[in-house]
């Protein structure tokens, strides 16, 4: 029975049934993580989008709670759409989320918590002012959403929000200021805008420190610090980010490479991931980003088997001192915590063509910390005959030979690899000359199922000298978020294997470049399946 394989993932986060997409909202707050989604009571389609609710104290085991809002007033009657939490200095939450009203235009509303001394906060209280932001003149009535988390305006004594908008096809991020979160003030320009790159949905905007660890509050601004501006891009379904610096004087701002600017340039994720929000997470100092992760099967299949979509495992979010050009994003350290039966594989050395099974069975929830060395000599003189203008979307995948690649793990295989989804490097030659790491994951043979994606994701890997190769994978059934290089580049594959399950699932190392032998070592966790409970729950 191929429907045997859908089985729900068994440590990402999602509802007990029916339809998730966006992250809303999330926020620490009296001990407890909170997360809201976009979801669908009735069904695992998109539509009557209401605010499901979930508290965590680890951001790993979760209760269901009732749900946060539902769409009863003229101005959210066909939707509680995509919205941001803001933690005033006071200890007050205000919550800001679009509406799509009964004629279907999209305003902001504003609610909170009724009862800020319940660490649950489960009943939610919409704003009488509401709406409290319909579309300025000039912008679509249904161009206007996902407002941000507010940060302080230069003088300190107002905030701050940014909502997503286009005019023609330049996305634009529109800023207005605000006192009391009821009446607002459009600033004139955008924050920013990219020609040619559509609606901006859910945008992000946030500081990074470059000097420290740790995350920073939305508000924090000044030397040693560069913000993120992120846009979710309606047209081709994909989180872009580009690291800039802004002025909130002029409230502008600034790509630090316009080639690299937001819609053009980097991704979050090469693979199937959107709509993603952070937070700051005010208990351990650190900015965490949450992401949807859809499925990608059909939609029949989705109704057969009464849910859909998954959020991603919680990553933090810092700026690469190594680089200075990108991101690291790396799973949340709660996740280790599901780490059990550990099994390790030390300096496999893998030649030219090999394919080595490793002893891990019922590998279907794993965590996975791989290390690659290359010798850099050979790469040097190799990569003079290595082929130029590789690109992992089109090289047609794990099973096309290069001198330098691919290799990596190969992981949701069978014993007798009739299904597999390998995730790895390939080594190429760039445009100037030089070798160019790619990261890839392929999904072509990973299904023997008909009604699915089979897609090879990646994009380049930058790596610095001297360093070794490194993948961290989570596999958790019917999903594998893979980081290289600790999370420079990352990867979201949802794969639905029909053989490679249960028991029957494993894992392999594999090269198969011709020019290239590599060392490999290993280190695999089976991973405990996450505590999700049901609400109303019996104890806490
Ligand atoms: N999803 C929400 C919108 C947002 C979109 C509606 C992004 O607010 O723009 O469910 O996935």
């Amino acid at each position: 029975n191929v429907m045997l394989s859908w089985q729900k993932t068994a440590y990402h986060f999602q509802p007990e049934k029916n339809w998730m997409n966006d992250p809303d909202g999330p926020l620490y707050y009296n001990g407890w993580y909170h997360l809201f989604y976009q979801y669908n009571p009735d069904s695992a389609v998109w539509g009557n989008i209401t605010w499901g609710h979930a508290v965590s104290r680890d951001l790993i085991h979760w209760l269901h709670l009732p749900y946060a809002m539902v769409p009863d007033q003229w101005y959210d009657i066909n939707g509680v759409w995509t919205g941001s939490a803001t933690i005033l200095p006071d200890g007050r939450i205000i919550m800001l989320y679009t509406g799509d009203t009964y004629d279907v235009v999209q305003v902001q509303c504003l609610a909170y918590p009724a009862n800020l001394s319940d660490p649950l906060l489960l009943e939610w209280v919409k704003d009488p002012n509401n709406p409290v932001l319909v579309p300025p003149p000039g912008i679509g009535l249904k161009d206007f959403r996902d407002p941000t988390t507010a940060w302080l305006s230069p003088d300190g004594d107002k905030w701050r929000i940014t909502i997503g908008s286009k005019v023609d096809k330049t996305g634009i991020s529109l800023v207005y200021e605000t006192k009391d979160f009821i009446k607002y003030e459009l600033l004139d320009g955008y924050l920013h805008q990219v020609p040619g790159t559509g609606m901006w949905e859910c945008i992000d905007f946030y500081p990074v420190s470059l000097t420290e660890e740790n995350g920073l509050d939305t508000s924090a601004n000044g030397p040693g610090i560069k913000h993120v501006l992120k846009a979710s891009l309606d047209d081709d379904k994909n989180d872009y980010y580009a690291l800039g610096t802004y002025d909130p004087i002029k409230n502008k701002w600034t790509p630090d490479d316009p080639d690299l600017d937001v819609g053009i340039g980097l991704r979050y994720d090469y693979g199937k991931y959107y709509a993603s929000k952070t937070f700051y997470d005010q208990n351990k100092q650190r900015r965490i980003l949450w992401g949807w992760i859809r499925e990608t099967d059909a939609e029949e299949l989705d109704l057969l088997k009464g849910w859909a979509c998954v959020q991603s495992i919680p990553r933090t979010v810092v700026f690469d001192q190594k680089t200075g050009s990108n991101i690291l994003q790396w799973p949340v350290e709660e996740v280790e915590s599901l780490r059990s039966d550990s099994f390790e594989f030390n300096d496999v050395r893998l030649g030219p063509g090999s394919v080595v099974p490793l002893a891990v069975d019922s590998a279907s929830e794993l965590d996975i910390v791989a290390s690659f060395e290359v010798h850099k000599e050979t790469v040097d003189e190799a990569t003079a005959e290595a082929d130029t203008g590789y690109d992992c979307p089109t090289s047609g995948g794990a099973a096309n030979r290069g001198i330098l690649g691919p290799f990596g793990i190969v992981v949701l295989a069978d014993d007798t690899l009739s299904e597999l989804t390998p995730i790895y490097f390939y080594i190429a030659k760039g445009t100037n000359g030089k070798a160019v790491t790619h990261f890839c994951a392929d999904e072509l043979r990973s299904s023997k199922a008909a009604d699915v994606d089979k897609i090879v994701y990646g994009s380049k890997v930058p790596l610095l000298q001297h360093e070794k190769l490194s993948i961290r994978s989570l596999v958790d059934h019917s999903i594998v978020e893979s980081f290289a290089q600790g999370g420079r580049t990352v990867i979201t594959s949802r794969v639905y294997p029909t053989k490679a399950i249960g028991r029957a699932a494993r894992v392999f190392l594999f090269n198969n470049a011709t020019g290239l032998s590599v060392t490999a070592s290993v280190k695999i966790w089976k991973m405990d399946s996450a505590d999700i409970r049901p609400f109303p729950f019996d104890q806490l």
